[in-house]
Parts: structure tokens; sequence; C-alpha cells
């Protein structure tokens, strides 16, 4: 197939790009490299020393497969995404194209509006070409988790949709899952599912949005064929997600910054499973295009102190409990379905002790890079 990947040099867009070129897919990365823009904003970077953006294609090309790269804003060029649609005439479009980073949207006023402006009239600016230049192709996004909140308010989380009772007609309808975001990125996810639901129900887009957990580890198979290729890992209070932090602080002997009691639970999924599992919302495109196919992109559920305690029990680190920065839960049970994903054939990754290993090795063998200070930096809401 040919498939245009927007976002395809970040944490999530470049391995997946990389597994779907190495299984015979012609690739042509659209990303206007604004994360790496942001790591120079932040003084904070990768623990792995990520190559440019010019090498990495050059050496895909001759350890992967079929890769191109185009710098473009898909936020703010919108006849530049339609030019780009019409000459390379993808079967498939992956949308990664976001500002993704919670603690980031929440900084202040510059990024609310630069999470907002960016992830909403990018992936916008995306739906409006496909409908102008081919309404067939297929576009599959990366979803968050988070737009359904982390509550039991409404018992498990199904997959997108909820079956609802009408008190004054006892229909029965099924909704789009009502939304409940904790942060400004968040919240411009569960925007974007209404932009895909307007333009599946008045031209009939063919959308798939993934609703992925929290990812952890750095590298797939594909990232590992070359120094070149090396996946980026961020261990900061903005960027870095929560397991990775712990593991590269049990490596740097720092304490495991665990927010409020650790009671948070979340799901998560390994970074080789985000890119197989994209792989599959890609290539399986024989469903039911009446409305959004929505799955939940994540392999296991566990609480932020479990997490901890496994980390600690490991590596002996000691585990801190800070003041948490966040308004969320301090407690909550979660159970997700990822029913959709396990039909195409997922078979999730759980935590596993060698994967973790693995994570730590680079986190130890990148020491000279890991930054104490950049370790609490999560802003306040
Ligand atoms: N947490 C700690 N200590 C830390 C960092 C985080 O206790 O040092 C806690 C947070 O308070 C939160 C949980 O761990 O309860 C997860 O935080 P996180 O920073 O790992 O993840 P989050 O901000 O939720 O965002 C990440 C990705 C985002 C993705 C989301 C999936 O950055 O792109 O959409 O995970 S989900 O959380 O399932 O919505």
């Amino acid at each position: 197939m040919r498939v245009i990947v927007f976002g395809g040099d970040g944490f999530c867009g470049w391995p997946t790009s990389l597994r779907l070129a190495a299984n015979g897919h012609k690739i042509l990365i659209a990303d206007n490299l604004s994360r790496r823009g942001i790591d120079n904003e932040l003084s904070s970077g990768s623990l792995t020393e990520i190559a440019s953006i010019k090498d990495r294609i050059e050496s895909a090309k001759k350890h992967i497969g079929d890769v191109d790269f185009v710098n473009i804003d898909v936020a703010k060029n919108p006849q530049g995404v339609q030019g780009l649609i019409s000459n390379f005439k993808p079967d498939a479009i992956v949308q990664f194209a976001e500002q993704r980073a919670a603690p980031y949207s929440m900084i202040g006023d510059d990024e609310r509006r630069y999470t907002v402006d960016n992830n909403i009239s990018g992936t916008h600016n995306i739906c409006s070409a496909i409908v102008a230049v081919d309404p067939n192709i297929h576009l599959v996004h990366l979803g968050t988790m988070g737009v359904y909140g982390y509550s039991k308010d409404f018992g498990d989380i199904p997959e997108g949709y909820l079956d609802v009772t009408i008190n004054s007609t006892n229909a029965n309808k099924s909704i789009l899952y009502p939304a409940n975001p904790g942060s400004i990125y968040h919240l411009t996810k569960c925007l974007d599912q209404l932009v895909f639901q307007f333009y599946n129900k008045n031209w009939n887009l063919k959308v798939t949005d993934l609703h992925q957990g929290i990812v952890w580890g750095v590298e797939t198979e594909h990232t590992k064929l070359s120094p070149m290729l090396v996946n980026r890992f961020d261990y900061d209070g903005i960027y870095g997600t929560v397991l990775n932090r712990f593991i590269s602080q049990a490596a740097n002997d720092v304490p495991l910054s665990v927010y409020g009691e650790g009671g948070q639970s979340r799901a998560f999924i390994h970074i080789s499973d985000t890119a197989k599992c994209v792989e599959l919302a890609v290539t399986n495109t024989d469903f039911d295009t009446s409305r959004v196919r929505i799955f939940n992109q994540v392999s296991e559920v566990r609480s932020v102190l479990e997490l901890a305690t496994i980390i600690k029990d490991q590596y002996g680190a000691e585990i801190q409990f800070i003041k948490n920065p966040r308004k969320e839960l301090p407690h909550n049970d979660l159970k997700v379905s990822n029913a959709g994903l396990k039909s195409l054939g997922f078979n999730p990754i759980t935590l596993d002790n060698a994967l973790v290993e693995d994570v730590r090795y680079i986190a130890e063998s990148s020491k000279d890079k890991f930054n104490q200070s950049n370790v609490l930096s999560s802003p306040k809401w």
C-alpha cells in the first residue's frame, strides 16, 4: 500500500513508519520536525542520540525499505497537504502530527493555543484535503485513552461508543462515549472525534481512530537495525511518560517520582505494539464505514504505584511521593476493552522484565545526557 505518515519523525511515528516500510509498503513521512524544535525550547532532549532526518531516511532506505520524507507543516499549509495527497495518491494516511504531551499543553497561554491550533487545524486540514482529492483514502488517527477520562462512571470502557437507553422513548442507542478530557492536549483529541464524526456522516470519510494508552519502551526490531534508526527516549517531566521516566530514574539513582499516592490506573502499551497495531488498522480495510471505527490501542492496565513498585523491587530504587502537579482522580479503577485490535490478530506484549531491562540498558548507557533538573519539570494545573 501507499501510505503518508504525518508526524512520522516522532516517538510513535518513526517506528511505525519503519515497520510499514519493512513490510513492503511505500511510505512518505510528512513532518515539520516540530518535536525536535520543542527539545530546544524546553532545553531537554532525547536520552538516545537521534540522527538527523536526512541520516534517518538514508539509513531507512538502506536497511528497511521504501521511505521518503517531506518537510511540511500540516496545520499551516493546507494547500501543501492537498498537493501532497494529490501527487502521492495514498491508499491510507496515518495522522500522528499532533502535539502529544498533556503537561506541555498546560504550561501556559502560548502552549494551550499552540496545542489547539496545531492539533485541530492539522487534523481538520487532512480530513478536508482527503474529501477534496479522493474520499476513498482511509484515515488512521492516533487518539488517546484520555478522551474517556479514567472514571468508572459508565463501567468498563468500551471501544468508542456507549450503549444507552433514552429515558423519554426507551430507545436503545449507541453514542460516542461522553468526552472527559484531563488536559488541553486530551481536549484536542476529544474535538478530533467530532471532526471525524462529521466528516464520516457528511462525506462517508473512512476513519479509524486509535485510542492509545501510555506508551513505554524505546526500540523496536526495526529501530535496532542501525544507530541512525534509533528512536527517541524522553524522560523529562513534560514529554517523558511515566514508566520510561521511572526506568531512567532507576538507572540514574534518582528516586521514582510517584505523583500523589500513585493510585492512578492507566492503560499501557509497548512501542513495538504501537507500530503493530497501526499496521493492523492500515491493512484491515474491510469494515462498516457507516461510522468511525474506534479501537482501544492498549495492552494492560496498571496503577502508577504498581509500576513504581515493580521498578523498585527489580532495581532497588527508592520511591518518592510528590504532590501531584495535575488535576486528576487520586485513585481510579479502570477496565478497558481491546477486543477490536485483538480480533485483527493483536497479541499484546505485557510488562516483561526483559523488555524493562532493554530500556534500562539504554538509560544506563546514556547517563551523560541525563539531566536531573529536567525530572521534576511538570507544570501544575
Ligand atoms: N505520573 C507520575 N509520575 C511521573 C509522571 C506521571 O505519577 O513522574 C502519573 C501522572 O500523574 C498520570 C500518569 O502517571 O496519572 C500518566 O502520566 P504520563 O505522563 O505517563 O501520561 P499522560 O500525561 O496521560 O500522557 C501520555 C502521552 C499521551 C497519551 C496518553 C495516553 O503523553 O500522548 O495520549 O499518555 S492516556 O494517559 O492513556 O490518555
